[in-house]
C-alpha cells in the first residue's frame, strides 16, 4: 500500500471502475449550494459515534482506543511496523475544553520546520475497519445500521498543529481521509500533486477530495465550489484549531452518484449527479458503497517521511449515519 502513489492510485481506481454515468436525474439548480447535512436522529440511521472521552489509554486500561479499533497500523519512518501507541495518543483536553481526543504524529522532528517534537510515524491508519458489518458490531448499544452505504455521511472535527504541512517533501503528501469501499477508497489527501498538465505540482498544499482533482477550469465541469475552482489550500485550516470536516458521498443504487465535502459548513466540492465523463484521465466514478474510514494514512514512501517535518493531526467527535 505504502509504496503507491497518489496519481497511480487514481488510474488504477479509473480504470477497475470503468466510466461514470453519463447524467443521472437532479432537482437541484447547481448553483445553488447544498448545506451542511446534520444527523437527525428522528430520521437518519446512526452508523457510528465517538467522542474518544471514555478511553483509558491507547492500548491500556479496561476501556482501550485498541479494543473498540482492533484494526489498526502504524508503520515508522523507515517502513517497520510498529505498534500503534508509539504514534497514537490520548490527548486532554478535547475539542470544546474537556475529555479526550485522538492524536496521530508523523514526520520527522529533526527537520527543520517540524511542528510538532513528537517522534512521528510514516504511515497510521486507524479506524472502524471491520467494526460496521452488522447491527450491533459498535458497542452493542448504538442502532447500527450494516454497511457498505450507498449513502454515506460522516462529519469529523479535525485539528493539525500549527503550521503542519504533510506535503513538503513529496508533492504526494498524504493520503488524509480515506473512505473505504471493496477494493479502494475516496481519498481527501492534504497534497500538492496535479496529475494534469502543464504544471504537475502546486505550490502549496492543497486539501483535496480527488486522486487529484484537476481544476474546474480544466474538466469543464464545475465541481469544486471553491471561488477560485480549485482544490482549497490547505493553509487554511492547518492554523492550530479545530476544524469541522463533513463529507457525503452516493454510490451506486441510490439514484445518485458522487461526493460532496463541507469544511466549516462551507460546500467546498459538489459533484453529485454531475460527476463528469473523466476526459482528464484519472478521477472517481463512484461506483462502489462505503464500507467504513480510516485515517490519515501514509506518506508516499520511507524518505517522505524521513524528510517531512513532523506534525500533529488530531481527530474528534465523529459521527457516520445513513438515511
Ligand atoms: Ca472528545
Amino acid at each position: 500500500m505504502r509504496t503507491v502513489a497518489l496519481a497511480r492510485v487514481a488510474i488504477i481506481m479509473a480504470a477497475a471502475c470503468g466510466p461514470a454515468p453519463a447524467s443521472v436525474q437532479t432537482n437541484r439548480t447547481p448553483s445553488e449550494p447544498v448545506p451542511e447535512p446534520l444527523y437527525d436522529p428522528a430520521t437518519d440511521k446512526l452508523i457510528l459515534t465517538d467522542n474518544f472521552d471514555s478511553y483509558t489509554g491507547t492500548v491500556t486500561g479496561s476501556s482501550s482506543f485498541v479494543s473498540r479499533y482492533p484494526n489498526r497500523r502504524a508503520v515508522d519512518r523507515n517502513d517497520v511496523v510498529v505498534p500503534i501507541e508509539n504514534y497514537v495518543s490520548l490527548v486532554s483536553p478535547g475539542r470544546g475544553g474537556s475529555g479526550q481526543a485522538l492524536r496521530l504524529a508523523y514526520g520527522n522532528p529533526a527537520i527543520a520546520g517540524s511542528t510538532s517534537t513528537l517522534d512521528g510515524a510514516g504511515d497510521i491508519v486507524v479506524g472502524p475497519e471491520g467494526r460496521l458489518g452488522s447491527v450491533g458490531a459498535w458497542n452493542g448499544t448504538l442502532p447500527e445500521v450494516a454497511g457498505p452505504y450507498t449513502h454515506f455521511l460522516l462529519t469529523m472535527w479535525i485539528r493539525f498543529s500549527p503550521g503542519a504541512d504533510p506535503s513538503v517533501s513529496h508533492a504526494g503528501g498524504v493520503k488524509g481521509i480515506m473512505h473505504w469501499y471493496n477494493g479502494g477508497r475516496y481519498q481527501h489527501s492534504p497534497h500538492r500533486a496535479r496529475d494534469y498538465g502543464p504544471t504537475f505540482v502546486y505550490p502549496e498544499t492543497r486539501w483535496d477530495a480527488g486522486p487529484p482533482r484537476p481544476p474546474n477550469s480544466y474538466t469543464g465541469v464545475k465541481e469544486w465550489q471553491t471561488a477560485n475552482g480549485e482544490a482549497p489550500r490547505f493553509s487554511v485550516y492547518n492554523d492550530g484549531n479545530w476544524h469541522r470536516a463533513t463529507s457525503e458521498y452516493w454510490a451506486t443504487g441510490s439514484g445518485h452518484i458522487g461526493v460532496r465535502w463541507w469544511l466549516d459548513g462551507v460546500l467546498v466540492i459538489d459533484n453529485v449527479d454531475n460527476v463528469g465523463d473523466n476526459h482528464w484521465g484519472a478521477d472517481y466514478v463512484y461506483g462502489q458503497p462505503i464500507t467504513h474510514w480510516m485515517v490519515f494514512g501514509n506518506f508516499v514512501n520511507a524518505t517522505a517521511a524521513q524528510n517531512n517535518p513532523a506534525f500533529t493531526v488530531d481527530f474528534d467527535d465523529w459521527i457516520a449515519w445513513t438515511r
